[in-house]
């Protein structure tokens, strides 16, 4: 499985992280990576996602750069050559998940460039990175997660601000139109994103659909079919520094809808 690791560069800590983390760094400047499969997505960024039950490792890229993400991507990264040295991780410290909501991160080609990093407790530890980035018009999780946070700010103790923006078009597709996965949501009857089950259905029909059939609504490849598209945005990002290329190693990708 071949991700985009999107590069989502700190702009404002939460006061817990930032003692935890700031000093920890040596001046490294700190980014979230969150793993995608659709990177020609990223224009419609709302948010990012942690999850409140995964610890988190702020890693050494090179003497000005950190990354943070699981221990088990920053080992897989290793060997993929993202980090000064090859195969070895240079920790330098670690953070509970829950820390870090209510942060201010960059989203790269996001419309909306600057989000605030939210809980989703349905976050795969064993996956990609531990870090999520949302883009509610096109996934059906990040939809569904993004509606619960709302309608229960205060149990998940989040600024209701924080999850403010609205989904963005991205994509148009001839049977969903311009929000695919907020109208998939109302079509399978998916009230929650504990919803496992039809949000799997969901997120495979969003997938094919996108991909065969989406047309690009905004960015450089704007009419585009999002088939090339897909490619262009991946390369673009890479070229400019705002991604990494990351790799799940075979036979260990874990997929919910497994
Ligand atoms: C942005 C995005 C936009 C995503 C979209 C999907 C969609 P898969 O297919 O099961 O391998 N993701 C990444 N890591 C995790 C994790 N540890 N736990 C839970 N979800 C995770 O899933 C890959 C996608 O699941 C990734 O791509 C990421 O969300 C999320 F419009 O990034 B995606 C129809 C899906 N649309």
């Amino acid at each position: 499985q071949e991700y985009t690791g999107v590069k989502m560069a700190v702009v404002q800590w939460s006061e817990a992280a930032k003692t935890e983390i700031e000093s920890s760094v040596g001046g490294r400047k700190v980014y979230l990576v969150a793993a995608t499969l659709r990177p020609e997505t990223m224009y419609g960024q709302t948010n990012c996602f942690v999850s409140p039950s995964i610890k988190y490792g702020v890693f050494a890229v090179n003497e000005r750069e950190a990354f943070l993400c699981t221990s088990r991507a920053a080992r897989n990264m290793a060997f993929q050559g993202t980090f000064a040295t090859r195969g070895q991780v240079h920790q330098l410290t670690e953070i509970d998940g829950a820390k870090l909501i209510g942060m201010k991160i960059n989203a790269p080609f996001a419309v909306n460039p600057e989000v605030y990093v939210l809980p989703m407790d349905t976050i795969l530890p064993n996956k990609g990175t531990g870090v999520v980035t949302s883009v509610p018009s096109d996934s059906p999780d990040d939809y569904a997660t993004l509606m619960d946070l709302r309608k229960k700010a205060e149990f998940y103790k989040i600024d209701p601000s924080w999850a403010a923006i609205d989904p963005i078009p991205v994509i148009s597709t001839p049977t969903y139109g311009e929000m695919t996965a907020p109208v998939l949501v109302k079509k399978l009857k998916i009230n929650s994103p504990k919803d496992a089950k039809p949000l799997a259905e969901a997120k495979e029909i969003a997938y094919k659909e996108g991909f065969y059939n989406g047309t690009m609504l905004v960015g450089e490849f704007k009419g585009e079919p999002v088939q090339e598209a897909k490619i262009k945005v991946r390369e673009s990002m890479l070229a400019q520094g705002l991604a990494v290329a990351y790799a799940e190693p075979e036979g260990l990708v874990i997929s919910r809808s497994a």
